[in-house]
């Protein structure tokens, strides 16, 4: 009987949700200032810790290293990257708190085992300025042991594995704890808790993929990502920003393979049908989006723009140059066979570890379309919208800053007591569930969990009461959480097919709806990444019928019922998309998405935060404009946008 369900009622100093990168780190972090001062700290994972999360294939780079020992880099140089390539837009003191501290991250990376490239000096390879080359198959694995070791070995705390966040629970503006359920037992799950950080990852297939049919399930960023953080910050009430942000990443077509080791590594090019080179041929469309244009690297969104437009004038396919890349890296070698041998092996090596590292799917797709990359190229393209705090999207909750980091202008805007606590009290967010602080990746990630988690426990520390927990509420959210279940039971026998039944929506046909309305209206690639405001307006009205309709969502069993809730969840990181969307009244991101009624940016007003908040006593939206203030002096140029 799936209605017959246990009550199992936990309770803790400090929640952390998810067991992915952030939460990692929070883990080892939390237990180290928990012992000190007598705390429990307790870690839920809707999945196993040790293959959960993006890194779940592993990874072929640590994309954020500043090199802050030799003197390779600054804190401010990563802070001006980020802020170029977010056109300017970015909290510099969430930036710069996570790039002062993420080389020692790494290096207990390597001290836990993680293999990182070294050259013949014992120097780091790079892959470009600021990624590392790593051998990356085990790094979750190596770094899930070393959070599972700090919390388990002493008693501090303890791990819940494959239990399903839903929702929080709240004692007035204070966090108070998390519902869920086992996704393997009839067990209902209540944690409660004297802070609470969110750390499970961003959201994917909110937008229709690339990959359907025989593919789908297949995307860049882990399906498993479905915008939990997101759903949870929202009902918390707290204030979320960058939704408009969503990431566009450029990948090999159809199975997704990263190309950053091939643009920095490899020093690739990538050319259209025609063999020409957007980023040579369209370098004048760059300055129409000046300064951010002449910035160095290009911005990563403008640099999908400008293969985008090649697609829109029927260049494409877009190639990766693979051939030519590999080719040219070996050219030194040409005069003596033995050593361009060797190096041409070393080089094919390097490349099908890459994708083995971190995309295992791409090189069986290689295998399996007779792909060797020193031989021919690949197709390249512009994959579906992405929600991510931590790569070079920004999407995520409007979270303090670390006080020492602050101007007197950016103390009374960023700065409210406790770094990374979202404006709900007590509530902590790290890696994609916070946003306006990109460029993070797996390492700033694990580094903002530590920043958030030794936050949390002095929070808890100074505020060591636990808060009230509504037991009515509980109820109340136990009999919606499982309602799916017995919807499933009462109609499935109702009609010949159960995937078709007027009394109920099955989880699967709900996202189908819901990717539609996104990817038609929103912007998806369908719609090549344009839309405007009668089409955003349009989306908002069918999300508001498939809204009513997720009260009958149907489960057949516990796996469906977590299905049921990850399109919850996702549905809600739409809505705040484009309700954000329609808020700036801009293109906001070019490359990202195009807003045809409004091609420009907005130059007087370009230089903000778009935030929004919801109200779940009110069930209504409230958007919020919040400055640009910068902890590090700009370069003159962005001064002339009057920012
Ligand atoms: O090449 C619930 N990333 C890369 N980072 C790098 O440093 N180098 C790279 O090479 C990177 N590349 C890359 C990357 C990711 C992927 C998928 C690929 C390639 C193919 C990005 C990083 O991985 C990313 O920035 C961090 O992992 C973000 O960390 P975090 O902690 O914010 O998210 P997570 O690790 O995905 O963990 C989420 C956790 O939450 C759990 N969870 N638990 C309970 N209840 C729920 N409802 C839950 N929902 C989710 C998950 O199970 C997981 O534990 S490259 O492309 O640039
Ligand atoms: P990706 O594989 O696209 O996720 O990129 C990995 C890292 O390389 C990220 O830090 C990207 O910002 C960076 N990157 C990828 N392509 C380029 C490029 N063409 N120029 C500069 N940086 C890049």
């Amino acid at each position: 009987m799936p209605q017959q369900f246990e009550d199992v009622v936990v309770e803790t100093d400090l929640l952390i949700l998810g067991g992915g990168m952030a939460a990692c780190g929070a883990a080892v972090e939390a237990a180290y200032w928990a012992k000190q001062n007598g705390l429990k700290v307790t870690l839920v994972d809707k999945a196993a810790v040790d293959r959960s999360g993006a890194v779940a294939m592993g990874l072929s780079a640590i994309n954020q290293y500043v090199g802050l020992k030799d003197g390779t880099n600054t804190v401010k140089d990563y802070v001006e990257y980020v802020r170029n390539d977010l056109m300017g837009i970015t909290r510099e003191d969430l930036v710069a708190s996570i790039a002062r501290h993420v080389d020692s991250t790494v290096h207990l990376f390597e001290k836990w085992g993680l293999p990182i490239w070294k050259d013949e000096n014992g120097k780091y390879v790079h892959e470009g300025r600021w990624q590392l080359m790593i051998n990356g198959e085990s790094y979750k694995v190596v770094v899930a042991e070393a959070a599972k070791n700090a919390l388990l070995q002493d008693g501090v705390g303890e791990i819940y594995e494959r239990v399903f966040i839903v929702g929080p629970l709240l004692d007035g503006n204070r966090i108070a704890g998390a519902v869920g359920f086992s996704v393997r037992e009839n067990k209902f799950y209540v944690f409660k808790a004297k802070a609470v950080l969110v750390a499970m990852g961003g959201a994917v297939h909110v937008f229709k993929p690339r990959s359907s049919g025989e593919g789908m399930g297949r995307a860049w960023y882990p399906p498993w990502n479905s915008g939990s953080s997101a759903y949870f910050t929202i009902q918390a009430g707290a204030e979320m920003t960058c939704q408009e942000v969503r990431f566009i990443p450029v990948r090999f077509k159809d199975a997704y393979g990263p190309v950053g080791a091939w643009f920095l590594l490899f020093k690739s090019r990538a050319t259209n049908s025609q063999g020409g080179n957007y980023m040579v041929e369209r370098r004048d469309e760059l300055e129409k989006w000046a300064p951010y244009g002449r910035v160095k690297p290009i911005p990563a969104n403008l640099r999908n723009w400008l293969g985008m437009l090649d697609i829109m004038e029927g260049k494409g396919p877009i190639y990766m140059r693979t051939e030519e890349a590999i080719g040219k890296l070996a050219e030194q070698y040409k005069d003596d066979p033995r050593a361009y041998k060797k190096k041409m092996k070393e080089l094919e090596n390097e490349a099908w570890e890459d994708f083995l590292d971190m995309t295992i799917s791409q090189a069986l797709l290689w295998a399996a379309t007779n792909v060797q990359p020193e031989q021919k190229s690949s197709e390249i393209a512009a994959a579906e919208p992405y929600f991510i705090g931590s790569h070079s999207g920004a999407s995520g909750a409007w979270v303090s800053g670390p006080e020492d980091l602050q101007t007197e202008e950016t103390k009374e805007e960023y700065f409210w007591g406790y770094a990374n606590m979202s404006t709900v009290t007590g509530l902590f967010c790290a890696g994609d569930a916070s946003g306006a602080s990109s460029h993070k990746f797996s390492s700033g990630s694990h580094t903002e969990g530590r920043i958030a988690a030794k936050s949390a426990i002095q929070f808890i520390v100074e505020n060591n009461q636990m808060p009230n927990v509504d037991e009515a509420e509980v109820a109340a959210l136990k009999a919606k959480i499982l309602k799916p279940l017995s919807t499933f039971e009462q109609h499935s026998n109702e009609t010949t097919d159960p995937d078709i039944n007027p009394n109920y929506i099955r989880p699967r046909m709900f996202m189908f709806r819901l990717q539609k309305i996104m990817d038609e209206y929103a912007g998806g690639i369908s719609a090549q990444f344009s839309t405007n405001e009668s089409q955003l307006s349009r989306a908002l009205e069918l999300l508001q019928f498939l809204k009513e309709d997720s009260d009958k969502l149907a489960a057949e069993n516990l796996h469906e019922l977590m299905r049921c809730w990850e399109n919850v969840h996702r549905m809600w990181q739409a809505e705040a998309h484009v309700r954000t969307m329609l808020f700036r009244e801009e293109t906001r991101w070019p490359g990202y998405y195009f807003r045809a009624d409004r091609p420009k940016m907005n130059q007087d007003e370009w230089l903000c935060f778009a935030n929004c908040k919801y109200d779940p006593r009110t069930n209504s939206w409230e958007m919020i404009k919040r400055p640009v203030l910068h902890i590090f002096p700009q370069p003159k140029e962005h001064e002339l946008l009057g920012g």
